[in-house]
């Protein structure tokens, strides 16, 4: 049962001008279909192949023998949680439980902002700019190349990818105008509330 890729949660269009269509097309129909090409052809054959793709980063996470089928493990789960990360007209200060969770563990929206922002363009490399729950802590931290929080046992909330894909048609070299996009018109805050349920 090879792993799929799932289909985009709006179209391709749908973040003009804040992300190009060209940019969701390449990402989404090469990067992230590539990671899904290379997986199945790793896991074909092996006991892995009737696994969850949870289940698959876990295995790959706890050997680093394993490190070519995490890399494409995690990065199919990354990219499938970041798009659900974006909505069309999100972004800015969230409401409700979402907000009250961020008062109380990051000390307001203005610091969530200015930690998430760190995180993201702070990231040497590629990578991912994540918020986390760790045991009963709210956290922003960013991972390098594939690493995400489930192989670390942290429950992931939001994240937003900043590899150099992500963004470089649209921005060139500008990540931090990229990631203030993403933060201000693009977060999908009733995606961060279901998983902080
Ligand atoms: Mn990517």
């Amino acid at each position: 049962m090879p792993v799929s890729l799932p289909a985009l949660p709006w179209p391709e269009n749908a973040f003009e001008p804040y992300t190009s269509a060209r940019t969701i097309s390449f990402h989404y129909g090469k990067h992230h279909k590539a990671y899904v090409d290379n997986l199945n052809k790793l896991i074909a054959g092996t006991p892995q192949d009737n696994r969850s793709l949870e289940e698959i980063i876990r295995f790959a996470a706890a050997d680093p023998s394993r490190a070519a089928i995490f890399n494409n493990a995690a990065q199919v789960w990354n990219h499938t949680f970041f798009w659900h990360c974006m909505k069309p007209g999100g972004g800015g200060k969230p409401a409700g439980d979402v907000l009250r969770a961020i008062d109380e563990g990051l000390g307001g929206y203005e610091k969530f902002v200015e930690q998430f922002k760190a995180a993201a363009t702070g990231r040497f490399g590629s990578g991912w700019a994540w918020l986390i729950i760790e045991g009963a802590a709210l956290k922003i931290i960013s991972t390098p190349n594939a690493e995400n929080p489930l192989a670390k046992g942290q429950k992931a909330l939001l994240t937003c990818d900043v590899w150099e894909h992500a963004y470089y048609l649209d921005y060139q070299n500008r990540r931090p105008d990229f990631v203030q996009a993403f933060i201000d018109h693009l977060i999908n805050w009733d995606f961060v509330a279901e998983n902080l349920r």
